[in-house]
């Protein structure tokens, strides 16, 4: 493949499809130097002082590990400066960041999951940072959480990078999927995929089995079928992957096709599932989406979900387009 630079691509992109304007493009660029330096951080692991848990907690109740803290820092410091932003949303802090007075402000919302699958963290497994990108509501003067509850529809670009053995930022602005490998020599993000296609059938399913006897019948009946394999209604085998990494889930399902499931289950019946809908299932599954697949939290799609609170979770059933519509009918039968 011809050695395209991300920036190359995204002005390339604006000029084919006018969908990338001046400050979508700075945002993103400015997002990809963000996680360059995450990526720099994590791959000090031990040797960095960065590893272990911070003594704080996030409001999701869950403790905070440094690397957390540290990534949502870099992003908050390179993103309130630029102009292009009017407020930021984390899943490590409890309310909105609007853009300080000192700086201007821009007409786009940037939500992320700094560090996804931070359990991970210590132990030296693929993890990420998850981004999506909505515009400021018309006229709005100082944002509010309400600004933010759009629906995943409405975003303008999502993406995510994975600090793996390779790192690789994964993005679309609506007009395709596209895989850009970080050159640690050169410090620059090379175009490595473009138009990512998931196939819509798969035979390898991604799902904390551990759950299993908590499962609503609909996923149990699934999975059921599933682990019958050939001699089952399916007729065929299939294989099981679990990284509790979304990110590395998700990256493996983009590549290869797959279906990834965290569903509710009846352990806490008014908790809907324990991804969040803002900066997790929804800019997943517009990538997922805009590379063919599908992703449902069981009964309708998540990207028409209206968002009633900024941290709120939803199931996610996500990947080869024929499995999602299937485990979503188990739904509705
Ligand atoms: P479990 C990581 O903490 C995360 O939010 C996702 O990245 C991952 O898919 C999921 O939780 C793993 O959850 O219950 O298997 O540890």
């Amino acid at each position: 493949m011809k050695r395209v630079s991300l920036t190359q691509y995204l002005i390339e992109e604006q000029r084919l499809n006018n969908s990338i304007p001046a400050e979508l493009r700075l945002l993103i660029e400015v997002l990809a130097r963000a996680c360059k330096t995450i990526s720099h951080s994590v791959g000090k692991g031990a040797l960095g002082e960065v590893l272990g848990a911070a003594e704080s907690e996030n409001v999701q109740g869950e403790i905070q590990k440094k690397l957390d803290i540290i990534s949502n820092e870099i992003l908050l410091q390179a993103n309130e400066w630029g102009g292009h932003l009017a407020a930021m949303a984390s899943e490590e802090m409890e309310t909105i960041h609007p853009i300080p007075n000192r700086y201007p402000m821009g007409e786009y919302m940037l939500l992320f999951d700094p560090l996804d699958g931070s359990s991970n963290i210590d132990v030296n497994v693929s993890i990420g940072t998850i981004f999506s990108v909505l515009k400021a509501p018309e006229g709005m003067a100082t944002p509010t959480e309400d600004d933010f509850l759009q629906p995943g529809t409405k975003q303008v670009a999502a993406g995510y990078a994975v600090y793996g053995p390779q790192t690789v930022l994964v993005l679309t602005t609506g007009n395709g999927v596209h895989g850009f490998t970080l050159d640690r020599e050169m410090g620059s993000w090379v175009m490595t995929q473009r138009n990512i296609q998931i196939p819509v059938d798969t035979a390898e399913y991604a799902i904390n089995a551990s759950n299993s006897r908590h499962w609503y019948a609909p996923v149990k009946r699934y999975i059921t079928e599933l682990e019958a394999g050939k001699t089952g209604p399916r007729e065929k085998n299939f294989n099981m992957r679990w990284v509790a990494s979304m990110v590395a889930d998700v990256h493996r399902i983009l590549n290869r096709g797959g279906i990834f499931m965290y569903p509710a289950d009846q352990r806490e019946p008014d908790k809907p599932g324990k991804l969040r809908l803002m900066y997790e299932a929804n800019p997943m599954a517009l990538l997922v989406e805009q590379a063919g697949g599908a992703a449902t939290d069981g009964k309708q799609r998540i990207l028409d979900i209206q968002p009633t609170k900024l941290h709120q979770r939803v199931a996610v059933f996500l990947g080869s387009r024929n499995e999602v519509e299937r485990v979503t009918r188990y739904h509705a039968e």
